[in-house]
């Protein structure tokens, strides 16, 4: 399959996050995508670099005023004090209802507040080179697409799924799948499906296209009463406005078997033949896999040929972007499995 992937992701390497009060080892770490490349290539797939700039497309879903504090935020932490160097930055305080969040503090943490939803995505020197790089990949694979090949892959990390048209948030930092999408839209597509198969809701996703009809979204992911990102994918979003009707959540409580989240994948497939979609975007977090050491799913890494398979029976020129998936051994094996059982589909 055609992919690309993300040269500078390397430098978007923090050491920790908090876990329970705890530091911990970052659980999203650069060789999660050593192992995808390596699987890659011992299965016979290429690699390029992106050949598209995201920027103008970055515009379209993401607030200017965000994209410039996440673009200098390093520098930002820096002029605080050079020794920042080997310091991580965490949010403290957030504008929760009642607050303001229009007004941009002058005070460096508070600014971090305002552009996240949570203190689990850190930041290290090179982030915004990782992001931006991984959002060039996205919209690289969304022209390959809108020019006729029948499916392109990002190897990218951060992930981008769970931010948000102004915050960061669940490691993502730039929304690599709605770069996607929005590229397919750019260069022609008149209905995009953008289906989300991370164990976590694609809450950053949903909001970017929560109003708009032209991009349908759906999720599958742990029900948001107990999985983060706890504060949406309920099954009662169902979109606004235009986007009335274009939101889909499927949300499945922890536990749920391979049986009853492919049963949800049914679902799913329905709702994007009845949209007519003339393109699809995969999240492709492989987090729902049974040795997942956040998520509580239980696919088999040969459910996700199955998956591949069945997206295939779609149809659809396709852009797959990788997302979460914390099993760093077995996600090569997983991801690719995806891809192969996507090309050598009897029917597609
Ligand atoms: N410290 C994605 O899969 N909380 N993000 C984890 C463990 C956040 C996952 C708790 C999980 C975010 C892209
Ligand atoms: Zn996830």
């Amino acid at each position: 399959m055609i992919t690309f992937h993300n040269p500078l992701h390397l430098g978007h390497a923090p050491v920790h996050e908090f876990f329970r009060g705890e530091r911990v080892p970052c659980f999203e770490k650069p060789a999660r995508v050593d192992y995808v490349e390596e699987a890659l290539r011992l299965r016979g797939h290429g690699m390029e670099a992106p050949d598209v700039d995201s920027s103008a497309v970055l515009s379209q879903v993401h607030a200017q005023r965000y994209l410039n504090f996440v673009q200098t935020a390093w520098q930002q932490w820096l002029a605080l004090d050079p020794a920042n160097a080997t310091a991580q930055p965490f949010p403290s305080v957030w504008p929760v209802r009642t607050l303001r969040s229009d007004v941009e503090p002058d005070n460096f943490v508070a600014r971090l507040g305002l552009y996240s939803m949570d203190n689990g995505t850190p930041m290290a020197a090179g982030t915004w080179a990782a992001a931006k790089a991984g959002a060039d990949a996205a919209a690289s694979a969304g022209v390959r697409v809108a020019q006729g090949a029948r499916a392109a892959f990002c190897c990218t990390r951060p992930p981008g799924h769970h931010a948000g048209p102004d915050f960061m948030g669940g490691y993502c930092f730039l929304n690599n799948a709605a770069v996607a999408a929005q590229t397919l839209r750019n260069h022609g597509a008149q209905r995009v499906a953008l289906l989300d198969v991370d164990y976590h809701h694609g809450n950053g996703t949903q909001s970017i296209f929560y109003d708009r009809a032209d991009v349908l979204f759906i999720s599958i992911h742990g029900d948001p009463r107990t999985e983060y990102p706890f504060y949406l994918g309920h099954a009662d979003e169902t979109g606004v406005s235009e986007g009335a009707g274009f939101n889909l959540n499927l949300p499945l409580p922890a536990g749920t078997s391979a049986a009853t989240w492919f049963d949800a994948l049914e679902s799913a497939c329905a709702r994007i033949v009845r949209q007519g979609a003339d393109a699809l975007v995969i999240s492709l977090g492989l987090d729902a896999f049974e040795g997942d050491p956040i998520s509580k799913f239980a696919l088999t890494s040969a459910d996700f040929t199955r998956l591949g398979e069945r997206l295939a029976g779609l149809g659809l020129p396709t852009v797959f972007v990788l997302e979460g998936g914390y099993a760093a051994a077995e996600l090569g094996t997983n991801a690719v499995n995806v891809l192969d059982g996507f090309e050598q589909a009897k029917f597609s």
